[in-house]
């Protein structure tokens, strides 16, 4: 059988599901192009970056009609492209195929959630499961995962990444001579660079609350800047609720892209078009409109086609005060294997480690 990359794209833009066998090839080929990506892959503006989507794949339809579509735009995601939202299958089989089909026009960032362990708490795997009648969809995808890479530079002046910075990172070279193959690990330089975040309120490290990576104050921004001869530093990773942040004199900019995030945040969501000149210009959005997302019944369907109990989300998904009504304070919403869409677990809007420390 020979691989019809476009047909798979256009089959993805209508939201309809790979076959496993085709999931399958496309990671292999994937891997094998990842494979020879740089720690830091440098690149050219002009070109858009996007932030967290976790899953919510209409609002991912709308960034691609805001900002264009591939290869006409050329595009950099910061990572978190699983976990929390309905169709973090759908997400991750597009990107991926975008990534395979213009290699130089698509770059993929690693997250924290593009990781075995986080996958199996934040959704993925529950999703892989009921999407697919087993988990090998998910071992393809946390296999690729291994190979993402960790850093872009876009013309030698802006340092991107999905978290931010390490308190064992002081160059840009020595992230290029990591070994990044593997799971992230639960400390170390690799963790830090897609679990630390910045403190507007500090001036070097301090531990972070959660529970992984550092967060950073703006000497340590200005000395990485200085030390790597780079203007600003772009990451995502953090909830902001008018969808992006520019923190530290302009030092350091957030932007992230999931629109009312997890469906009940009611934040907006930015994409980040960054142009010749080195210009910085945030497109700022709302979630999808309501005819061209899912009713909350169809999100429904869509998740528990196999006659699974629904209750507890039909219930979440529209107020945060029906999950405590429902589920209680307690947590019981671990139960079915579905604790994710509730926030029972964790803040979403700050997603911990601590559960597997
Ligand atoms: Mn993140």
């Amino acid at each position: 059988m020979v691989l019809d990359l476009d047909a798979c794209i256009h089959s993805l833009y209508q939201r309809q599901l790979l076959a496993e066998s085709v999931i399958k090839e496309i990671c292999e080929k994937t891997k094998e192009l990842l494979m020879s990506e740089s720690n830091v892959v440098h690149i050219n503006a002009p070109v858009t970056v996007v932030g967290d989507i976790h899953g919510q794949f209409y609002d991912l339809l709308e960034i691609f009609k805001i900002g264009g579509y591939c290869p006409d735009t050329n595009y950099l995601f910061l990572g978190d492209y699983v976990d929390r939202g309905l169709y973090s299958v759908e997400t991750m089989s597009i990107l991926t195929c975008l990534k395979l089909r213009w290699p130089d026009r698509v770059q993929l960032v690693r997250g924290n959630h593009e990781s075995r362990a986080v996958t199996q708490t934040y959704g993925f795997y529950t999703e892989c499961m009921k999407k697919y009648g087993s988990a090998q969809v998910w071992h393809y995808f946390t296999d690729l995962f291994d190979y993402l890479t960790l850093s872009v530079v876009i013309d030698n002046m802006i340092f991107c990444v999905h978290g931010g910075l390490s308190p064992s990172i002081h160059t840009i070279d020595q992230i290029k001579v990591m070994d990044r193959f593997k799971e992230i690990p639960h400390e170390g330089p690799m963790a830090d660079l897609v679990w630390s975040d910045p403190d507007p309120g500090r001036e070097e490290f301090a531990v972070s609350p959660r529970g992984a990576g550092y967060t950073f104050g703006s000497l340590v921004v200005e000395k990485f800047l200085h030390e790597n001869r780079m203007d600003h530093i772009l990451r995502a990773h953090q909830l902001c609720m008018e969808g992006f942040q520019v923190l530290f004199d302009d030092q350091l900019s957030t932007v992230w892209s999931a629109p009312n995030y997890c469906y009940r945040c009611g934040n907006l969501a930015s994409i980040l078009e960054v142009g010749t000149e080195g210009e910085r210009h945030f497109n700022v959005f709302e979630a999808a409109p309501e005819n061209e997302r899912p009713s909350p019944s169809e999100a429904q369907r869509a998740l528990f086609s196999n006659g699974i109990p629904t209750g507890l989300f039909g219930n979440s998904v529209s107020t945060t005060h029906a999950v405590g009504s429902n589920g209680g304070s307690g947590g019981n919403g671990g139960a079915n294997g579905l604790s994710y869409l509730t926030s029972n677990n964790a803040d979403p809007t700050q997603d911990t480690i601590h559960y597997f420390l």
